[in-house]
């Protein structure tokens, strides 16, 4: 039968069929394999000897937490106190992109912003979206819900940002405080694997500790350059332009016209150099 790892305490798996939960244990064949299975995997299952027997294909694998097959990923980002960072935002959205997630990205905080200010991030969540990629307030609980129905889930963005915060907004029957999930998923304990999705909004949620902290150091420039959806938009001159000091490049061309925005540009410059070292 087929389900998926929804916690692991130590070498205990629980795995969901339908409605039905099934404590397992890993055959022995994976230890030999060093193979270990991961919450988000989907699993075929001995239900009559409680044994995970086979793993299917993963679309990524997250290491803090380590969460498999995760759909989407909100960069929870705060417009004030902390301020905007559109560097860590375009970072994460190219991180998560790589790791063929779904960046979805949440603004926090614009109670806090006078109408101008309002204006600025609404411009913003025009330009992400006209890229493609959806955009919300953390106070369309509605529309966010609506993301998560059925789908795995993880929260970016720095400290500070209104990840916790977040979860409490769209969960009204969570009966563990916020504070617990992060020290579930692993903050100070060593010695107890435990990880878990809390099933939330018909989804399933991880508050992750840490995610900012990944960088793009495994990516290459090419790669680096698919993530930035707009680029793809344009034709250069060289074939394997990546946008930087090269002739005929139509992006850098596209960034004077103002079609492409210049922070954009700049941040996917920054990560390129970065790149190089
Ligand atoms: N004014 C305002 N404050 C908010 C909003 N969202 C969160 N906060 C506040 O911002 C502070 C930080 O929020 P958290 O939800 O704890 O932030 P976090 O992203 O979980 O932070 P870490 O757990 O440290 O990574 C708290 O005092 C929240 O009450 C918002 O939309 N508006
Ligand atoms: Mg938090
Ligand atoms: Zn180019």
């Amino acid at each position: 039968m087929n389900g998926q790892i929804i916690r692991v305490i130590s070498n205990l798996y629980t795995v969901k069929i339908g409605d039905m939960l099934y404590g397992c244990r890993a055959r022995g064949k994976f230890r030999k394999d060093k193979i270990t299975p991961m919450v988000g995997d989907n699993v075929v299952i001995d239900v009559d000897n409680n044994l995970i027997i086979d793993i299917l294909p993963r679309k990524n694998e997250l290491t803090r937490p380590v969460v498999a097959n995760v759909d989407i990923a909100f960069i929870v980002t705060s417009t004030k106190k902390p301020n905007l960072d559109l560097v860590l935002l375009d970072k994460l959205i190219s991180v998560i992109t790589y790791n063929n997630i779904e960046p979805i990205i949440c603004f926090t905080k614009l109670d806090l912003l006078n109408e101008v200010e309002k204006e600025t991030i609404e411009k913003l969540r025009i330009y992400y979206e006209t890229i493609g990629i959806k955009v919300v307030y953390n106070t369309e609980t509605v529309l966010i819900k609506k993301l998560i129905k059925n789908k795995i889930a993880v929260l970016a963005g720095q400290t500070g940002a209104g990840k916790s915060s977040l979860i409490n907004r769209i969960s009204e029957n969570l009966n563990i405080k916020t504070d617990e999930i992060s020290e579930a998923l692993g903050r100070g304990k060593h010695t107890t694997r435990h990880v878990e999705l809390y099933n939330i909004a018909e989804g399933y949620i991880v508050d992750t500790p840490g995610f900012s902290a990944i960088d793009l150091k495994d990516i290459s420039k090419e790669e680096l350059k698919e993530t930035f959806e707009e680029f793809k938009r344009y034709d250069c001159k060289f074939k394997d332009c990546v946008h930087d000091k090269e002739i005929g490049c139509k992006v850098k061309e596209a960034v004077l016209e103002k079609e492409i925005l210049q922070s954009r540009y700049d941040n996917y410059l920054l990560f390129l150099k970065g790149l190089e070292k």
